[in-house]
């Protein structure tokens, strides 16, 4: 006989929320990432790749993926074959990859060169242009993932990328890509797909191999070891290589109130739940009667006990929580603290909450009818968001993240007059007289001085 799966949430009812209590300490503070460690096991693997090029790709892939290939990378146009899916997944894929290009498309810029005249005669101006090359890492694991492939992916192309590498493992049970990712990069005009996953892919596009371009950025979610090799390129000034963000497990953080439907709330819980175990769902509830509470645990439980990965859910919630404030305020006051990547507002009102009360959120999703699985593929938000407390000073995946932005300067006669002398004072103060002389010259020239 199994043992019966735990779906019960520790519940912890806090009285005072700056009070330095250890059971909302615990509450959040996420679970301890040991980078060191992994950083150990990830060296071998970089310098592998490094030296090796495609031959370590091939090597890795077998070791890591049980696959064997005699060509490690996918280049494009990708043959029909490979993208083999039914009518109704394209239409999906079509559906979704139409929302996130509309929602990203209008986050360009409005003008193509943006331009203040600071003082009279002084126009500085400023122009994005995009990263040229751009690495996606798109998870294979516990689930298949293409729309993570859209999600890093249709910004890129919206930003106007020159080229678009995805990297992805190929299925232990196939060989094969999974079909929605390649169709994914059909429709995004992507250069190729590199077959291989974790420290392997991101170093391969980080540095380049004979058939893997180099990348200027690498991007997306994926394992610890993903985000060690992540981390590490991004420190190396022989990869040359930016970063997203740092990565760690997802999590949703909701608030609901005495009015939220408890079905709602417990399968928004549950949909985060599932990604992993070491994922983090958190439910704080206002002003909560006994009853309302019983009603979100049963409906956890409840809905739980069906769910195909309901063992993985039952680790997840081992280490999830109930935080019961009085008011709303505080609500948010928490949220904020723990600042989540996923912001559920199940509560009365939820929109006028919305900005004024967030402060720190990857994504909020408001009111009773937008659960996180909206953002997560279709409705046009990017579900690649900070984790661990990041969303304090990161934002999620943008166009601007596949952007660089230029400035620019056209200084006149009149402009020289009008910051000439400040220029040549705080040269003269730093000690850099060929600073000093640059302006002087020109104002000589122009009988200025
Ligand atoms: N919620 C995940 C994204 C995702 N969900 C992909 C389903 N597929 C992290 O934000
Ligand atoms: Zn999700």
């Amino acid at each position: 006989q199994p043992e019966a799966l735990d779906f019960s949430l520790e519940t912890i009812k806090v009285d005072d929320i700056n009070a330095d209590s250890e059971d909302l300490n615990r509450a959040m503070t996420r679970p301890v990432q040991k980078t060191a460690d992994i950083m150990k096991l990830v060296l071998p693997i970089i310098e592998n790749v490094k030296k090796n090029g495609d031959k370590a790709l091939i090597e890795l892939t077998a070791k890591f993926d049980g696959v064997e290939l005699s060509n490690p990378v996918l280049n494009a146009p990708f043959p029909s074959e490979l993208m083999q899916i039914s009518q109704e997944m394209k239409d999906a894929i079509d559906l979704s990859i139409s929302n996130i290009e509309k929602f990203h498309a209008a986050q360009l810029p409005k003008e193509k060169v943006m331009t203040v005249e600071t003082a009279p005669g002084v126009f500085c101006s400023r122009f994005a242009k995009p990263i040229e090359n751009v690495g996606l890492y798109v998870p294979g694991g516990t689930a298949v993932l293409p729309s993570t492939a859209m999600m890093l992916g249709v910004p890129a192309k919206v930003a106007g990328c020159k080229n678009i590498i995805i990297a992805s493992p190929p299925a232990r049970a196939t060989g094969k890509l999974t079909p929605e990712v390649v169709y994914v990069a059909h429709k995004l005009g992507a250069k190729c797909i590199v077959m291989a996953g974790g420290a392997q892919a991101v170093t391969a596009m980080a540095y380049g191999t004979e058939s893997v371009l180099k990348c200027d950025k690498i991007l997306g979610p994926g394992n610890q070891f993903v985000t060690a090799a992540k981390m590490y390129v991004q420190n190396d000034t022989q990869a040359l290589c930016s970063i997203d963000m740092p990565a760690g497990p997802s999590e949703v953080l909701v608030i609901a109130d005495e009015y939220a439907d408890a079905d709602f709330v417990a399968s928004d819980l549950l949909s985060q739940a599932e990604h992993g175990i070491d994922s983090q769902v958190i439910l704080i509830g206002i002003d909560l009667s006994d009853s309302k509470l019983k009603e979100y645990q049963d409906a956890v439980a409840r809905q739980a006990s069906v769910l195909p990965r309901k063992e993985i859910v039952a680790k997840c919630l081992s280490h999830s929580y109930i935080l019961l404030v009085k008011t709303y305020e505080e609500a948010f006051e928490l949220s904020n603290k723990y600042a989540p990547e996923h912001l559920i507002l199940q509560i009365e009102n939820a929109k006028s909450y919305v900005p004024e009360y967030v402060d720190n959120a990857g994504s909020v999703f408001i009111g009773a009818l937008s659960p996180e699985s909206c953002g997560d593929y279709s409705s046009g938000t990017n579900h690649t968001l900070p984790t661990y407390g990041y969303a304090r000073q990161y934002s999620g995946v943008n166009t601007a993240t596949y952007q660089k932005f230029i400035t620019a300067q056209d200084v006149t006669k009149e402009g020289l007059e009008s910051i000439g002398k400040a220029v040549m004072t705080l040269a003269a103060v730093e000690g850099l007289e060929a600073h000093r002389r640059a302006v002087e010259v020109r104002m000589e020239k122009l009988g200025l001085i």
